[in-house]
């Protein structure tokens, strides 16, 4: 289960984005945050999401199954300084192009850094897929960098804040290391209730 991935394409525009007639989880966050990271680890497959210590990576959306039966989409990061403006836009564009004409869009994972509260794009975004009437489920990653007794505190702190930053409150949140399994079959659980 959940580790049948394949990588069906990249998609730099609208036009590009492919008909696969299976429900989507879209899966958003920060530059660097651990979306590549994730889909890996979920899919226990190491090279399919190409994952990098420079954030701003992954620059186009791509698409990759799961089992046949679903599609996990890495979209770009938000929110890293170092690329020139017009190029930020460009992504900008193309999430919004995506999150808006998706009709097979389940699912939106936003991650953040458990380590961190959330920041203004995170609080930003979150404001905007509520707003669009997409569920939303947040997962807290790197939980491995924070101390065992922090996790949850940390956890449960971050979400408060995000829950009160956007009026509301996502559907869940999970805990999420690459480093360790626990968090993953929890994820799973989750998506395929969902799905
Ligand atoms: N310790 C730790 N490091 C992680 C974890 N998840 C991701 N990383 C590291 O964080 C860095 C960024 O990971 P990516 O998965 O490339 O992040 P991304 O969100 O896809 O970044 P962009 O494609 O730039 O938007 C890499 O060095 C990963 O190894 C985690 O759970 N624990
Ligand atoms: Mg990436």
């Amino acid at each position: 289960m959940f580790t049948k991935a394949k990588f069906i394409l990249s998609a730099a525009k609208l036009e590009q984005f492919p008909d696969l007639k299976m429900g989507e989880i879209a899966i958003v966050g920060r530059s660097n945050v651990g979306k590549s990271s994730l889909i890996n680890h979920l899919t226990q497959n190491r090279g399919l999401a190409k994952v990098s210590a420079t954030p701003g990576k992954t620059q186009l959306i791509n698409f990759f199954t799961v089992d046949e039966e679903f599609v996990l989409v890495d979209l770009p990061g938000y929110g890293f300084a170092k690329v020139p403006k017009g190029m930020r836009e460009e992504w900008g564009t193309l999430i919004q192009n995506y999150l808006q004409s998706r009709k097979q869009l389940r699912l939106i994972l936003l991650l953040c850094d458990s380590r961190h509260p959330p920041t203004e794009e995170d609080i930003a975004f979150a404001k905007w897929a509520i707003h669009f009437k997409q569920k939303l489920v947040v997962v807290f990653t790197k939980v491995d960098k924070l101390s065992q007794s922090m996790v949850q505190s940390s956890c449960e702190k971050n979400f408060a804040l995000l829950s009160e930053a956007i009026g509301d409150k996502p559907i869940a949140y999970f805990p999420y290391s690459i480093k360790n399994a626990k968090g993953r079959l929890c994820l799973i659980k989750e998506l395929e209730k969902r799905m």
